[in-house]
């Protein structure tokens, strides 16, 4: 459900828009795109998000907006990204009339119970490596925080910042249940074939990691 979820960003995308991006990234097999663009006004934000919507809907991939509810409600989106500076996640459920799905980013064990506690589908974990993507990311935790935050939550772990092919078998075998790229997939020539490359890989890794279990 999480494996490979792909975060547009215009700013890193080479000039290609949200929704070329997620056409590209589900073409390669993408099974979540988030929309995060911390720069467009409310209205185009919704545009995109409809855009991105659409393309989703027709590859049978989830479709998240980043930070705003209201957004990801008039879209139609299956669910929303807050961070623990975004609305808080109790009001997000009521605001939402548990319609939404709701994923939180956490970066310790506590963040992730507590995001657990309250409802949340899924828990962003990161960053686990160094990242360029996002200016206030702060350091980098290592994928050893997967492990400890696996040991204590059940929903999905998605983890983030700076994975890449050369590193997601890791974050996998840490306990990820799946990967979220920015860079990896969207500032690449080829977005649909960057995107095959690193769902592959994740697979594999996912299905070595249950036969271990
Ligand atoms: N949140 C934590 S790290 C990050 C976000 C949005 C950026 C991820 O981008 P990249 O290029 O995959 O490191
Ligand atoms: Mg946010």
């Amino acid at each position: 459900m999480y494996s490979l979820y792909v975060i547009t960003d215009e700013g890193l995308s080479l000039g290609r828009s949200h929704s070329e991006l997620a056409r590209l990234a589900c073409e390669g097999g993408a099974d979540a795109i988030q929309l995060r663009d911390k720069h467009m006004c409310k209205n185009e934000l919704l545009a995109a998000a409809r855009e991105v919507r659409r393309i989703t809907s027709l590859h049978g991939a989830l479709f998240f907006v980043n930070d705003h509810l209201d957004v990801a409600v008039a879209s139609e989106a299956d669910g929303v990204h807050l961070g623990q500076e975004d609305m808080r996640l109790a009001d997000a459920v009521k605001a939402s009339g548990r319609s939404l799905l709701i994923g939180i980013s956490a970066a310790t064990p506590e963040e992730a119970l507590e995001a657990e506690r309250g409802g949340a589908d899924y828990v962003g974990v990161g960053p686990i490596f160094g990242t360029s993507s996002k200016d206030d990311a702060g350091e980098a935790v290592g994928t050893e925080r997967i492990a400890a935050i696996r040991n204590v939550i059940k929903i999905p772990i998605v983890a983030i910042g700076g994975i890449t092919k050369g590193n997601v078998t890791s974050v996998i075998a840490a306990g990820a249940d799946g990967a979220a790229v920015i860079s990896a997939v969207v500032s690449q020539n080829n977005v649909r074939e960057a995107a095959a490359e690193l769902k592959a890989i994740i697979d594999g890794a996912v299905r070595a990691s249950k036969g271990r279990r």
